[in-house]
């Protein structure tokens, strides 16, 4: 996978491409990302990148000449090929689906606002999907950027050293994950289920599937419509009852 970012900031991506699993995809040649400044390709003396909205209001728009000139140059003949994403509060929600969806293509290019927005004709002629990472108001979307690479990355084929890991995740079978425990057995008093000391695997695994089932109903209900359900886990759901929910909330 290869992605170019362009953005005016990006000594933002050092820190986090430099480390751990986004740092290893690199070294192993699963994943490349070259950082483009998007003042680079400024040609006026002050290398002005934002300017007033027309119509007037508050706020600095990100001129479209810079940001053009910039993916026209980086991408080349490849542009018509290479889905062009603008990070934006007014895309697509993102999700796992939309993860997996971004990890099958070979390319992408990340275009990321700063100020109040982008001239509405980067978003009309030059982007092909603007993404949401969800309802709250960050400064920019560079943040939003290293969240699609950082999910992006771990789909990568051998980028994760267990290839199971990425299949048994929360949101892989449509349920939060069940409690997971480390050595000591007891901590401060708190002891770990005795199921999992039991090595019983059949039930421990029935014991997490149960689990999963009753944290996402307690947590997040509306996931369970679109869950792979079993028989099991379909009566288990008959013995919560939405008063039994708030308890358990409650207590944790
Ligand atoms: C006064 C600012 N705005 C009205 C609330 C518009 C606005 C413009 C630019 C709000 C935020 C931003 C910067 N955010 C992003 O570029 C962004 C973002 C986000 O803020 N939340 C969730 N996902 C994303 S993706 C890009």
């Amino acid at each position: 996978m290869h992605v170019d970012v362009f953005t005016l900031f990006p000594g933002i991506f050092d820190g986090p491409l430099d480390e751990s699993i986004l740092k290893r995809a690199q070294e192993m040649g699963r994943l490349s990302v070259a950082l483009h400044n998007v003042r680079d390709y400024t040609t006026d003396k002050h290398h002005i990148t934002d300017d007033y909205p027309y119509g007037g209001g508050g706020g600095m728009i990100m001129k479209p000449e810079p940001i053009f000139a910039a993916v026209e140059d980086v991408l080349g003949a490849a542009l018509p090929h290479v889905p062009i994403i603008l990070p934006s509060p007014q895309g697509r929600l993102f999700n796992q689906a939309l993860a997996r969806e971004l990890a099958a293509h070979e390319r992408l290019a990340l275009i990321c606002g700063r100020y109040e927005g982008v001239d509405e004709r980067v978003r009309q002629f030059l982007v092909t999907d603007e993404i949401s990472i969800g309802d709250y108001v960050l400064t920019g979307g560079e943040l939003p950027a290293l969240v699609l690479i950082d999910a992006i990355t771990r789909l990568l084929p051998g980028v994760l050293g267990n290839a199971g890991a990425t299949l048994d995740d929360s949101h892989a079978n449509g349920l939060l994950e069940y409690p997971h425990y480390t050595r000591p057995a007891e901590f401060r008093g708190h002891a770990v289920p005795e199921v999992l000391l039991s090595g019983h695997h059949a039930q421990v695994a029935s014991w997490r599937r149960q689990q999963a089932v009753r944290r996402t109903w307690e947590r997040r209900p509306e996931l369970l419509e679109q869950a792979d359900l079993t028989p099991e886990d379909r009566a288990l759901l008959e013995t919560l009852t939405p008063q039994a929910g708030e308890k358990r909330a409650k207590s944790g």
